[in-house]
């Protein structure tokens, strides 16, 4: 990585702290990532970013606010960037995937609280994440009970906003998320000193579809066999989705299509055809959270496709272009958001639909439920989830695991266990 330490120093963070982190990186990244054999050429821009991932981006952020310009941090798939890009904003994804963040987490919040929410905030206590040192504002959600009650700790330490997630999908439930949205409208008006007009917001609209299409595009070369990419180099393309430049990761995205494309073509594959076709489910892997497709795929299996916010609930279903007034915007984004299956809803039979539909369409031999450690919402749907999915036929795996290695050497026992039965 390029001397970003001026950069860092002058966001007050522990550089010293953070060094640890850098050092790591690479180790990891190299080990899991850039050992794959027969990788795609375009994956080349994404391992750039990975290698910079505290530098070129976090720059290009403070750029934008040298102009004047605000960034908000998002924790959620819920958060309708579009209006943050009318507004003259950037939106970024501030998950917190790494262990490293864990401790400074566990400093405030219950041990029993998932590893997604403890690192989000060890990462900001810990001031050794650029991202979350550079964010003006977090936007929060109602999610889950984890979440909400987080959001009032970061909330001490940089300013705020909540929005109200319904947990149902009632007509009304829909109602009350469109007057939900209108009032993010206001918010981010607020903040950015920027009026959300129905010609830019349309303009985000489309740069934000093009997001989606770019990797329904990728996903959808992964239902080829053999198949060209390695579900690890799927998830990285869609865990970089979070933060990159939209414009430029759309194209970088359709340029990896386009050589995998062409892999297809002359049946060129980064596994033999007979290897099991794995599907995960459950809840997302923030970068850099690459365990459990590393397990899979070092047991000789492929990740064809990913049921979560790192996968298909991040771009399935586009904002419905046609509208452009502000107000049919607005309703068309909420309706497209709201058709998110996440567990925090209830009942949630569309996740189970979606689960059963991508099995099919993905042609998975097997699907692996992952629920991080004491998330109550995923790890309590997997029993639906399970009951559905094998009464398909289709074999079935729960793990629930956190972000240490500890437990490692066990999941592998029971992954490669499960893949030995797929075989047979
Ligand atoms: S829309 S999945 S991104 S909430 S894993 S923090 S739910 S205790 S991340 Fe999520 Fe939005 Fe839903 Fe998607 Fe809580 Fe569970 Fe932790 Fe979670």
């Amino acid at each position: 990585m390029a001397d970003y330490r001026k950069m860092w120093e002058d966001l007050g963070m522990d550089v010293e702290k953070h060094d640890l982190l850098c050092e790591a990186l690479p180790d990891a990244f190299g080990g899991i990532y850039l050992s794959q054999e027969n990788r795609p050429e375009g994956m080349n821009y994404f391992n750039f970013v990975v290698a910079e991932i505290h530098g070129v981006r976090p720059a290009e952020l403070l750029e934008h606010q040298k102009k004047g310009g605000k960034v908000f941090g998002t924790f959620c798939v819920y958060v309708p960037d579009e209006i943050i890009f009318a507004a003259g904003g950037i939106a970024t994804g501030l998950c917190g995937g790494s262990q490293f963040w864990v401790p400074a987490g566990e400093a405030v919040l219950p041990a029993n609280t998932c590893p997604l929410i403890k690192a989000s905030v060890g990462a900001r206590l810990d001031r050794t994440c650029p991202f979350f040192r550079i964010a003006d504002v977090y936007v929060g959600e109602t999610t889950c009970d984890g979440k909400k009650k987080a959001w009032e700790i970061l909330a001490e330490d940089v300013p705020f906003h909540v929005i109200n997630v319904p947990q149902m999908k009632r007509p009304q439930d829909l109602e009350a998320w469109i007057n939900e949205v209108k009032g993010f409208v206001s918010v981010i008006e607020g903040y950015t000193g920027n009026k959300v007009t129905g010609e830019r917001l349309h303009e985000a609209i489309v740069m934000l579809n093009n997001k989606r299409r770019a990797l329904a595009r990728l996903y959808e070369t992964r239902k080829a066999n053999p198949v060209p990419i390695s579900g690890k180099d799927a998830l990285l393309v869609t865990e970089i989705a979070f933060y990159d430049d939209p414009s430029r990761f759309t194209e970088m995205t359709n340029q990896l299509c386009r050589e995998i494309e062409d892999r297809i073509e002359k049946r060129v594959g980064v596994r033999p055809e007979d290897a099991p076709r794995i599907m995960i489910t459950g809840t997302p892997m923030a970068i850099p959270n690459w365990k459990l497709h590393h397990l899979v795929e070092s047991a000789g299996a492929v990740v064809v496709v990913e049921e979560s916010c790192t996968g298909t609930r991040y771009f399935e279903h586009l904002v419905d272009e046609g509208p452009r007034d502000l107000d049919g915007e607005i309703r068309a984004i909420a309706e497209r958001y709201l058709k998110t299956n996440c567990a925090c809803f209830t009942p949630n039979p569309g996740r189970i639909q979606d689960i059963l539909r991508l099995a099919e369409e993905f042609k998975v031999d097997g699907v692996v439920d992952y629920s991080l450690q004491f998330c109550g919402l995923y790890t309590t749907e997997s029993f639906l989830v399970r009951q559905e999915v094998e009464a398909r036929g289709i074999p079935f795996l729960h793990l629930e695991t956190d972000y240490s290695e500890l437990d490692y050497e066990q999941l592998r026992t029971r992954v490669e266990a499960f893949l030995e039965m797929l075989r047979k």
